[in-house]
């Protein structure tokens, strides 16, 4: 199986510019291939991660990708996907989240000495305005520009001249590529379709041999029809601090039966045979949920490391028991970050009014009879006294107090 056969089997390819010449390339020899991102924000999202774990793939199969930072296309910003015109960033911004992307990537895929990181900055910056009309200009059509679908479906609303221009560069960037370091390969989500495109056609203008390829990768939809990595907090950010480990974790162990088995092949290194066999696992024991345990736990050491996973099993675990007493504060900020909380005094407080000034409760009598039930635990303690007095202090460094109702709803409070 070579790595296009692999991809293929992932259900990781959309369109190929020659899929026979790319299959036959690859299987005689290791290619250079690159895929780039713009610095258009300081993080990535589990979408934007697809073509990065597909290029190590290529990398585990001992071809050589690039990964290219968009230091010069970032600040036009692509039109690819958008509705209406990006408001320019500052280049303080652009080189901002340049270095916060290059860190990300590094981090992902730093280690692999077979991934090598170039940014466009580099030779774009360089070029006059003449030379640009002359070199490349004069090389590209606009009749053909206009009709890629990112451009046409802008037309009515209207594209200024700078983000029309914007599939130039990135064409500019294959033909850099592929001069300078024999890149024959282009990759990236379905919408880089027009982009890797453009790159082909000025490159056979320049250099009639030469034998270039595309690929694109379908854009992830899940089996119930709702968009591909979002939470009710909304996008499932890479960076720590945007989602918490914890959460990143419980999103891919709370996925549907129906996508599992596609997300393991997409965002695992786990192998035909293992992937198979917990998906056999989906068919014969669905509510042991093995296959996302299995997806969560290794996306989840991928991106955050196996330190990050241990603690977001733990507070899994903990949440799941009702245990609460034994989280660090830390960790009880991890576990519930992005979740609503309320807000509370120092004060030490009856029971009865914590729960219906902060709104856990609706009335006092819906409190009461959820006390005497024994449906109500403070800090992990069961509370059936109506008289009890809650004192902030006493847990969580006195920064938070977890109310638990039921089996599974907890509620934050926050001590102001
Ligand atoms: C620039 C110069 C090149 C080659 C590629 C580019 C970037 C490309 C682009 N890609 C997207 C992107 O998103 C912003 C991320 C913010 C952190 O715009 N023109 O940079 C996405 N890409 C990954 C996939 C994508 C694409 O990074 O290709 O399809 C998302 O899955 O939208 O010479």
């Amino acid at each position: 199986m070579n790595i296009i056969d692999e991809l293929t089997w992932r259900g990781a390819v959309n369109q190929q510019t020659d899929a026979e010449g790319l299959h036959k390339l690859v299987s005689e020899k290791k290619i250079s291939l690159y895929c780039g991102v713009d610095p258009t924000g300081d993080s990535m999202h589990i979408g934007h991660l697809i073509p990065f774990m597909m290029m190590k793939r290529f990398a585990m199969a001992g071809h050589h990708p690039y990964i290219l930072i968009g230091g010069a296309t970032g600040s036009i910003g692509d039109p690819s996907g958008r509705k209406s015109e990006r408001k320019l960033q500052t280049m303080e911004q652009v080189n901002h989240n340049v270095a916060a992307l290059t860190k990300q990537m590094k981090k992902l895929f730093g280690d692999d000495e077979n991934i090598t990181f170039v940014n466009n900055y580099d030779w774009l910056s360089k070029i006059s305005l003449l030379d640009f009309l002359r070199d490349y200009g004069k090389l590209v059509n606009v009749n053909t520009m206009l009709a890629k679908d990112i451009v046409a479906s802008r037309l009515k609303v209207g594209i200024s001249y700078t983000e029309f221009t914007y599939q130039i560069l990135q064409s500019i960037d294959f033909w850099t590529l592929y001069h300078n370091f024999n890149i024959q390969l282009q990759i990236g989500g379905a919408d880089q379709w027009g982009n890797i495109t453009g790159g082909i056609d000025l490159i056979h203008k320049l250099d009639p041999d030469a034998e270039v390829y595309g690929l694109t990768i379908p854009l992830m939809l899940k089996a119930d029809g709702t968009k591909f990595g979002k939470t009710a907090g909304g996008a499932v950010w890479l960076d720590a601090k945007k989602t918490s480990p914890y959460e990143f974790y419980q999103f891919w162990l709370n996925q549907d039966d129906r996508d599992v088995v596609k997300y393991l092949k997409y965002f695992t290194f786990l192998n035909e045979k293992e992937i198979n066999e917990l998906a056999e696992k989906v068919r014969t024991q669905p509510e042991k949920r093995e296959a996302q345990k299995a997806l969560a736990a290794e996306v989840t050491r991928f991106v955050h490391g196996q330190a990050a996973l241990d603690q977001a099993i733990k507070i899994s675990e903990i949440l799941f028991s009702g245990d609460i007493s034994k989280l660090t504060t830390d960790e009880v900020q991890d576990a519930f970050n992005g979740v609503p909380h309320v807000e509370i005094t120092a004060q030490p407080q009856n029971i009865i009014e914590l729960l219906v000034n902060t709104g856990i409760e609706k009335s006092k009598r819906q409190a009461r009879e959820d006390v005497t039930n024994g449906a109500i635990t403070v800090n992990g303690e069961r509370i059936r006294d109506l008289d009890a007095v809650v004192d902030p202090a006493t847990h969580f460094d006195g920064k938070y107090v977890i109310v638990r109702r039921g089996k599974k709803k907890y509620f934050l409070a926050k001590v102001k």
